[in-house]
């Protein structure tokens, strides 16, 4: 089975690090099995975490590239059909903090999804970021895009229980 190496769930949240938690809800989403093992960044030959053991022994580092190793093995790739404008908005980052909530708060607008109204892996990355500000303890200005994260925490956390 493949070993997901990230770190324990702290803060209520499943992780702390929005990297490992969009990893695990690829993993989780797509009905990957998966053994969670708790690791730390010194443990990767990267010194990054999240990584990945795969079944036959491969290591992989980085949250992009795991996805990327099981959508060009599982049938149905997530973004298959999206345009290279639509893949272009994979490369927003959240560096500029509130102004960039703002922003993808007026891209969801209405639509269930970042791209519309089917899921992809770019959904993995936003939900994994907003998450990790939305679900904790101290309240913030993200209330707007809470139902967003609602949506793929049914999707793919449902039977999760902090420990
Ligand atoms: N591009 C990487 C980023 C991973 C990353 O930044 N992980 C952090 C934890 S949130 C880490 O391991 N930091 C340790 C370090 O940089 O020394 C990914 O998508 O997985």
């Amino acid at each position: 089975m493949t070993k997901l190496h990230q770190f324990r769930p702290f803060w209520g949240l499943p992780n702390a690090s929005p990297f490992c938690m969009k990893a695990e809800t690829y993993l989780r989403y797509r009905n990957i099995e998966f053994e969670a093992v708790p690791s730390n960044p010194r443990q990767s030959p990267s010194k990054q975490i999240p990584f990945i053991v795969t079944d036959d022994g491969q290591t992989i580092t980085d949250s992009e590239q795991i996805i990327v190793h099981f959508e060009t093995l599982l049938p149905s790739p997530m973004d298959a059909e999206l345009s290279n404008k639509q893949k272009a908005l994979a490369y927003l980052s959240y560096a500029s903090g509130i102004q960039l909530i703002e922003v993808l708060a007026n891209i969801l607008g209405d639509k269930p999804y970042f791209l519309g109204d089917k899921i992809h892996t770019l959904d993995m990355s936003v939900y994994a970021f907003l998450a990790n500000i939305i679900d904790q303890p101290y309240a913030n200005p993200l209330q707007d895009l809470m139902n967003y994260c609602q949506q793929i925490k049914q999707l793919a956390w449902r039977d999760w229980r902090t420990p």
